[in-house]
């Protein structure tokens, strides 16, 4: 039976376009959620945006819109941006949307009637840009915000409370019990130490002070804190509470996988108050949330609100959006932090997708031209310890590339791929197929020669094609292969049988000029 995947990323905040760092989440859950589709998982795939709160009430006024007007307008940008990236989410959630309003206000009834929202009093240090209060611990003399390390400054307003501290303990019998809740495991043990075990506080969920959030329906003067709002729309989406609950039953039980990917600036959100609202509905909690780290533009955090970004979109324009993919899925560890260059991202397509990737295929195909009238040659038994090498190295590439895959490790999948490239391109140095046409004698060897190496493309087609959308199907055609030859189940055999005709095509990655690339991005960055 196939299994149930259930994947999302944040919820953006459409307070300003997005950047790269916000595409590099969605693109790797893409990938994964491409790679669970092809090996015949049901899955579902969410991302959406995150449209309440005060900041961006004050962006729509400075711009002189409604907040509506305003959010409209961006999310607009967002939607196409992932159209651009071929983003193949199975659905879209705004948080300005009445299906989710519903249920925020359903949810927040329901915990106000069983008691664990109370109405009391706040007051504490708070930080605008992230709309969250912090105590005097928390801000330290200096007074600064524990998430983006800005000032922040004093507030006292009536909200409701959600009583958090009534389920610490059974968040860390949870932990105990679940070891692979969050991955990273650092992630955790700061979360425990940082937060759990000072005593964690109840939690302010409704705001007064400004009016663009969902209204709380007992006392419409509040409206409902960004993040409760936010963090709902894992479920809304689904149709929890509506009239079609039939999404949220399958996606959302027992037997489904449930997987979060979060930057580590919003951990605490998704393994500390998720869990325990979840835990206050009576739901099942996701089986991970994984943190992945964050990308940093001269050694700074990239934020909308600080301004050193970069546009995804005219990357895409001038390099594709496979180049655009590949580089966002291998450059940085998913899991780690890391740094947007342009230097670097040059180098990747260059080297990895041009060099490795793209000449690899052209040379196959020129050859088996060349040598054998453009048809694959049939498969002969391996005749030399080359091809037996090969051979090896296939099928220990796809076990790791399974097994990363699975563990998330998506960068690491992605470079076991590319290592059996870099092998292939070494084979044909090893097997010096142009000294084998010149012998009569080793026809068969030549014949076995091509037919692994168009064995090795195909299979390297088939693994990148998560990630390189456009570039796996060219090489196919360009390997005149059919849909059979192209699929997870045909993945193992690294041989083919033969006879398929090869096509010249185009360079998949033509290669950049470094220095005339290096420069244009660059402008990109300043602009
Ligand atoms: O936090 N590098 O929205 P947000 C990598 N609305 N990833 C980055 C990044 C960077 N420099 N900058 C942002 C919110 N991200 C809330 C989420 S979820 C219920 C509500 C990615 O627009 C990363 O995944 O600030 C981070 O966690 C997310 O965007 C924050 O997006």
């Amino acid at each position: 039976m196939a299994k149930k995947f259930y994947i999302t990323t944040p919820i953006y905040y459409p307070s300003a376009k997005l950047h790269i760092g916000h595409t590099y989440c969605t693109t790797n859950a893409d990938v994964i959620a491409r790679y669970h589709r092809m090996k015949g998982d049901e899955v579902y795939f969410l991302t959406g945006s995150d449209e309440h709160g005060e900041k961006i009430q004050k962006n729509a006024e400075l711009k002189g819109v409604t907040p509506q007007e305003f959010v409209d307008d961006i999310v607009e940008g967002i939607k196409n941006l992932w159209k651009n990236l071929k983003i193949s989410n199975d659905d879209y959630i705004r948080t300005t949307q009445q299906r989710h309003i519903d249920v925020v206000q359903k949810v927040f009834t329901k915990l106000l009637e069983q008691g664990d929202i109370y109405l009391g009093e706040y007051e504490g240090w708070y930080c605008t840009p992230c709309e969250s209060f912090w105590t005097d611990s928390q801000v330290g003399e200096k007074h600064l915000c524990l998430d983006c390390g800005r000032e922040v400054h004093k507030a006292k307003e009536e909200a409701y409370f959600f009583r958090m501290s009534k389920y610490a303990d059974r968040l860390l019998k949870f932990y105990e019990e679940h070891p692979d809740f969050i991955t990273p495991e650092s992630r955790k043990n700061e979360m425990i130490n940082n937060f759990i075990k000072p005593g964690l506080e109840d939690l302010c969920i409704s705001r007064t002070s400004f009016t663009w959030g969902i209204p709380v329906k007992e006392n419409p003067k509040h409206v409902v804190y960004v993040w409760l709002d936010a963090l709902l729309n894992y479920i809304s989406a689904l149709g929890y509470l509506s009239d079609d609950p039939s999404k949220f039953n399958t996606f959302w039980n027992d037997d489904s996988y449930i997987l979060h990917l979060v930057g580590n600036d919003i951990t605490r959100f998704h393994v500390i108050y998720w869990p325990i609202f979840l835990m206050a509905l009576n739901l099942r909690l996701p089986d991970k949330v994984f943190v992945h780290g964050l990308l940093m533009m001269k050694d700074e955090k990239m934020s909308k609100s600080k301004g050193n970004v970069v546009s995804p979109d005219p990357l895409i324009e001038r390099y594709g959006l496979d180049a655009v993919r590949y580089y966002l899925v291998r450059e940085t560890t998913f899991g780690q932090d890391g740094s947007f260059t342009p230097e670097q991202f040059v180098e990747r397509i260059n080297v990895d997708l041009a060099n490795d990737f793209g000449n690899l295929l052209n040379r196959t195909i020129a050859m088996i031209i060349k040598y054998f009238n453009g048809i694959i040659p049939h498969y002969v038994k391996p005749v030399t310890s080359f091809d037996q090498e090969l051979e090896e190295v296939g099928k220990n590439t796809i076990a790791l590339y399974k097994k990363d895959m699975e563990e998330l490790k998506v960068t690491e999948a992605i470079m076991e791929v590319m290592n059996y490239v870099s092998r292939a391109n070494k084979y044909i140095e090893e097997s010096k197929p142009w000294e084998l046409f010149k012998d009569e004698t080793k026809k068969e060897a030549l014949a076995s020669c091509m037919n692994h190496l168009a064995g090795v493309l195909r299979q390297c087609g088939i693994l990148l094609s998560p990630i390189l959308l456009d570039a796996s199907k060219k090489l196919f055609t360009q390997l005149g292969m059919d849909e059979s030859l192209t699929s997870w189940d045909s993945l193992d055999n690294l041989t083919l049988v033969g006879g398929q005709e090869v096509q010249k095509g185009e360079p998949l990655f033509p290669r950049l000029k470094a220095e005339d690339e290096i420069a244009f991005i660059k402008s990109l960055m300043k602009a």
